[in-house]
């Protein structure tokens, strides 16, 4: 085995925004170990540990090839002593006991079941594992859980939505959006976001951005949106949060990627039969229903605040995060899905595309596909 560290690895940034990660994981072995050991930590409520394995987990990630030997990742940034280790015991013994273990503990598996519903957060989670609850049956059984109604449509939906999105599937959503966005407004500005921008094969929903073109033409865009969807007779839950944004607020302080815009946290009919590929395909008669539900998230940003949305709803949450960390420790800005604006001047930054915000920060333009960080 060559040991030889790549020689891209000396410049490898601490910074998901100054590196280049494309779908292609070459170290998904690391990488998988990683996001569950961060996973179990957020369960456990360790931030900083989570970060630290998420962190490590996007260096990784961004790496021309895989690491064969812990040599080969000497200099490399955010990676700490514990994740070494791991490292250590995957490249010895091919697998991770640590991470194992935590596989089957019983309160991880079942924090990581509840949580894989729509609507269930780890806090939620946590309060029915206090409660003696171990499955999802036992949840839907048990007389004095009141579940709101995300969660009643999170348990309606399971078995869909729980189930990848593909891209064919992505595409086939955006056709219906598209027609029913333009059906509505023909100048609306409709762009697909998250995961399905930056390339990726497969996805828990499909994000879009909408916007009008002239200010203020957005505000009952979505509402709009909404009742058509219902006409077709293909909305099948549908939770719409109203704008609270207010430009004379700005800048915000808030350090995450939640945002005042108007959205909707949907679930979709999709008929099998409008997915490319799928057209006239016999499927398992199991599977004979011709329809599957599939979660999809519209957001609706004033359009001079159309650039910080999709920067920020396209993603990865780690290159978003590190993006706002960048601009806050290396540029003196505040960096949101609103705006940026720079401490020193004391000015809030326009922008019209994303490559205006990253030349505001002085960074490299980085395309979607090497977002996957
Ligand atoms: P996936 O659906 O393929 O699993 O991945 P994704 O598309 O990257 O994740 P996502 O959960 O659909 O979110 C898309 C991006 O949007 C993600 O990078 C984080 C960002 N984002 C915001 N605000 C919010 C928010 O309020 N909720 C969620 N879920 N995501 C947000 O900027
Ligand atoms: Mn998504
Ligand atoms: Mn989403």
């Amino acid at each position: 085995v060559n040991c030889s560290p790549p020689t891209a690895v000396a410049n490898v940034s601490q910074y998901a925004c100054q590196r280049r990660t494309t779908t292609e994981n070459h170290n998904k072995i690391f990488t998988d170990v990683m996001e569950e050991l961060a996973e179990s930590s957020e369960f456990n409520e360790s931030k900083g540990p989570c970060l630290a394995f998420r962190q490590a987990a996007s260096v990784l990630k961004s790496l021309p090839s895989a690491v064969h030997c812990l040599k080969a990742i000497q200099g490399l940034p955010c990676l700490g002593e514990h994740t070494k280790a791991v490292m250590e015991e995957i490249l010895t013994f091919g697998r991770s006991f640590k991470v194992e273990e935590i596989r089957c503990d019983e309160r991880y598996q079942a924090l990581k079941l509840f949580t894989s519903v729509f609507g269930v957060g780890p806090k939620t989670a946590e309060k029915w594992y206090r409660r003696g609850l171990r499955s999802l049956q036992e949840i839907l059984t048990e007389p004095n859980i009141q579940l709101n109604r995300m969660q009643r449509a999170g348990f309606l939906y399971y078995s869909d939505i729980s189930k990848a999105v593909s891209k064919a599937e992505a595409k086939a959503v955006g056709c219906i959006i598209e027609e029913t966005v333009h059906w509505i407004a023909p100048d609306a500005i409709l762009a697909l976001t998250g995961g399905f921008r930056r390339g990726k094969e497969y996805g828990h929903d499909v994000d879009f951005l909408l916007t009008m073109p002239e200010m203020g033409k957005e505000e009952g865009l979505l509402l709009h949106v909404i009742d058509r969807l219902k006409d077709q007779g293909i909305l099948l839950y549908c939770d719409y949060q109203g704008s609270t944004f207010d430009v004379s607020k700005l800048p915000s302080c808030r350090f995450e990627d939640m945002d005042c815009f108007q959205k909707c946290f949907l679930i979709l009919r999709l008929e099998q039969g409008q997915v490319e590929g799928e057209r006239g395909l016999q499927r398992d008669p199991g599977d004979s229903r011709g329809w599957r539900a599939v979660r999809v998230d519209l957001v609706a940003p004033p359009v001079d605040r159309y650039a910080f949305a999709l920067l920020g709803w396209t993603g990865s949450r780690q290159f978003g995060r590190d993006l706002r960390t960048f601009a806050q420790k290396e540029r003196q800005m505040l960096l949101d899905n609103h705006a940026l604006y720079d401490k020193t001047k004391k000015l809030c930054l326009l922008a019209t595309t994303e490559e205006d915000i990253f030349a505001h920060l002085g960074l490299e333009y980085v395309e979607p596909w090497q977002r996957n960080a």
